[in-house]
């Protein structure tokens, strides 16, 4: 899964976003290997602010119309049932909502149509929203607790009508989580497995990896990332969600050669 994010602060000029620069961006993630590109219009970094439905809309949508256009399978990543019900409109299929549909009242309804329309829907965990994640969050066990609720909003789901099947689990890696727990759920990414619905892993140039590394811009954070995606790969990940495609898939494509038997 290729990330692009439609907002204005991520281009160089802090504008509005060009048209043709967003085109190309569309066509060179697909190009670099995405099975899947991820479209988002909101930040959700930690401290970030919420941004009105119109206003994400108009960042998403041409965005949205140059990779269906081009045939790519479109996840629209958002927390708000208005935006996603748009966006399927418009030939998205998979619902990426980083508050595992308990943000907007509406999203539940909005999911359920996903899955009629033989889309996805991803159920992510966070702690806490964007705004306040990253203040002292605290866990007994950060293992159980996050795969807990993922089958509770997995159980939620099925009791609305909607499938297994349609279901993607994800323990959202920086949302709401100090280093250590960030640590412990990656060494046990299997245990979301135990859940019955594929996985998706997202720790693509995120705060951790600076920690780590010592490497303060999150755009030069490329080689630690793919370091991430390979380890959740050999753990069994189905989706990893990624900046750095072409990196990550020359990576993946040695490491399956290495490892096949
Ligand atoms: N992380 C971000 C956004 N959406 N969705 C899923 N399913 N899993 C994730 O881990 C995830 C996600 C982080 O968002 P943001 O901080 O805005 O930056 P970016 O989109 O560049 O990763």
């Amino acid at each position: 899964m290729g990330i692009l994010n439609a907002t204005p602060d991520s281009f160089s000029d802090g504008g509005a976003v060009p048209e043709n620069a967003l085109a190309a961006r569309v066509a060179r993630i697909i190009v670099e290997g995405a099975d899947i590109l991820d479209i988002g219009g909101e930040s959700t970094r930690p401290g970030a602010d919420v941004i009105p439905v119109e206003e994400e809309w108009r960042r998403v949508a041409p965005a949205i119309d140059f990779a269906v256009a081009a045939g790519a399978l479109v996840s629209i990543d958002t927390r708000k049932a208005e935006v996603a019900r748009r966006a399927l409109g418009r030939g998205a299929r998979l619902f990426n909502d980083v508050s595992a549909l308990t943000y907007d009242p509406g999203s539940m309804a909005v999911a359920a149509e996903y899955a009629a329309a033989g889309g996805v829907i991803c159920l992510m965990h966070a702690l806490g929203d964007p705004k306040t994640m990253q203040q002292d969050p605290h866990y007994d066990d950060v293992v159980r607790e996050v795969r807990d609720y993922l089958a509770a909003r997995v159980a939620a789901c099925k009791a609305a009508g909607i499938p297994r099947a349609a279901l993607i689990v994800d323990p959202g890696i920086g949302f709401g989580k100090m280093l250590a727990h960030n640590l412990t759920l990656l060494r046990n990414l299997h245990a979301f497995r135990e859940i019955g619905c594929p996985v998706l892993l997202g720790a693509s140039r995120k705060g951790f990896i600076g920690t780590l590394s010592g490497e303060k811009d999150a755009a030069r954070r490329a080689p630690g990332s793919v370091a991430v995606a390979l380890h959740g790969a050999q753990q069994g990940v189905d989706i990893l969600r990624v900046h750095d495609v072409r990196e990550t898939v020359q990576a993946l494509a040695v490491d399956t050669a290495l490892r096949a038997i």
